[in-house]
């Protein structure tokens, strides 16, 4: 099962974000109850060199390898897709051009402009039939657009009608920055939570998938009815934190 393919069955996935550029250290993430695993190039350490060795433990613990490029590398897209991620995300697309540059890269012709070369991807699915893989991988990979930023909203229906868009992930961080004009960073801001219904209402309407950052893992339910079906959760920092703050607590009989 792809990731798409359990998108496009209507499945509700959480995954794991790691920022920490280290195959080790994804493969202790890799090992937990998470549907996937994203690797942050924005404001994560990842680099190409760390996207490329640690999709390798993420597939080994048979969960679904996702890249968050930073922001306007859509030329990485491409890149992450033929280290054998299933799915990217692009941060801050505010523009229908933004969007259509994103999907060219993670689309082959005739969706998108997307040059051949799986070197890593193919063998690490499995595939030896070139022709195969270029006929399943635009199906195959999932593209999200972030959408953070008031310029983004005003083009919402655009970003999700442009074609090899699958879906948007909403960024609720920068999302609350925006909203506030600079006021605040609040990821659960109440204030901003009709929006981000009706953006999950939108994309459902257009038929694309709808993701978001979850701060307060407490709210997944809230967004899950909101229509969100693919939930970050983050980062290791936290779950090393928590886990440390967890035993303490219990060795000190708190
Ligand atoms: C945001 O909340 O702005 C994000 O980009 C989540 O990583
Ligand atoms: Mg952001």
């Amino acid at each position: 099962m792809t990731i798409a393919s359990r998108l496009n069955a209507g499945e509700t996935l959480l995954t794991a974000w790691s920022g920490i550029p280290d195959a080790l250290t994804v493969e202790i993430v890799a090992a937990q109850g998470f549907d996937a695993v994203t690797l942050d190039m924005q404001h994560g350490g990842h680099h190409e060199d760390s996207i490329l060795r640690s999709i390798v433990p993420v597939l080994r613990a048979a969960k679904h390898p996702v890249v968050r490029i930073p922001v306007g590398r859509f030329d990485m897209a491409s890149r992450a897709l033929d280290f054998g991620a299933e799915a990217v995300i692009a941060p801050m697309v505010n523009s229908v051009e933004d969007a259509r540059r994103f999907a060219a890269l993670m689309k082959y012709p005739p969706v998108g402009e997307r040059s051949w070369g799986p070197t890593f991807a193919a063998p690490r699915f499995g595939s030896k039939d070139p022709t195969a893989w270029l006929r399943e991988s635009n199906a195959a990979t999932v593209s999200f657009a972030m959408i953070e930023t008031r310029a983004a909203l005003n083009v919402l229906d655009g970003i999700l009608a442009t074609p090899g868009v699958d879906g948007i992930f909403v960024g609720p961080a920068d999302f609350s920055i925006a909203w506030t004009e600079g006021e605040t960073v609040d990821a659960t801001l109440e204030d901003m939570m009709e929006t981000l219904a009706r953006i999950a209402a939108r994309a459902k309407v257009a038929g694309k998938h709808a993701g978001i950052f979850v701060v307060d893992a407490g709210m997944c339910g809230r967004f899950v009815e909101m229509g969100y079906r693919f939930l970050a959760l983050g980062t290791e920092h936290r779950y090393i934190s928590l886990g440390a703050e967890s035993l303490l607590k219990t060795a000190r009989g708190a």
